[in-house]
């Protein structure tokens, strides 16, 4: 079974722009939940450690610079099937590919500046939402 709960942030060029509004409003449309939200800048050191998986990749330290340019909007969202469906909601990494009326095809700037993350599997949805939030800062 898929699991209901999945992490996003809403990266700086996002934030910069300020669509954190209208980012937040198509997610509600979208039918998810907020159970847990902040604003915060992350650390290089933070930012490094969120990205791991990236390391080897050549755009790892543009995007570790990129993502502590500003600050993020961190959050937990719940719906059923959530991960999928959220990838849905934001559509490509690159927006030139993302489907009309997606997160990242209305507001995101390019591949590397592309206005929100969505987790891509429930094991990272709760890696990600753990390294971002503390137990009691999450809602019941
Ligand atoms: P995703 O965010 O759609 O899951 P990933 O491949 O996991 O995409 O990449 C993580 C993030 O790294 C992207 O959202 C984007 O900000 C950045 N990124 C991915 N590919 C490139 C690239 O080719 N150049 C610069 N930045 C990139
Ligand atoms: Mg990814």
């Amino acid at each position: 079974m898929s699991g209901n709960r999945t992490f996003t942030m809403i990266k700086p060029d996002g934030v910069e722009a300020n669509n954190i509004g209208n980012i937040l409003q198509m997610i509600s449309d979208a039918g998810f939940t907020i159970k847990a939200m902040k604003l915060k800048t992350l650390t290089t050191e933070q930012a490094k450690k969120f990205y791991e998986v990236h390391a080897e990749r050549p755009f790892y330290m543009e995007l570790v610079e990129y993502m502590t340019s500003g600050p993020i909007v961190a959050a937990i969202l719940e719906k059923d099937n959530a991960v999928a469906d959220f990838r849905t909601l934001i559509g490509a990494t690159d927006p030139s590919e993302a489907e009309a009326g997606t997160i990242r095809a209305k507001y995101a700037e390019s591949k590397a500046k592309n206005a929100v993350h969505g987790s891509d599997s429930d094991e990272n949805a709760a890696i990600e939402g753990a390294f971002h939030f503390s137990d009691e800062e999450i809602v019941g």
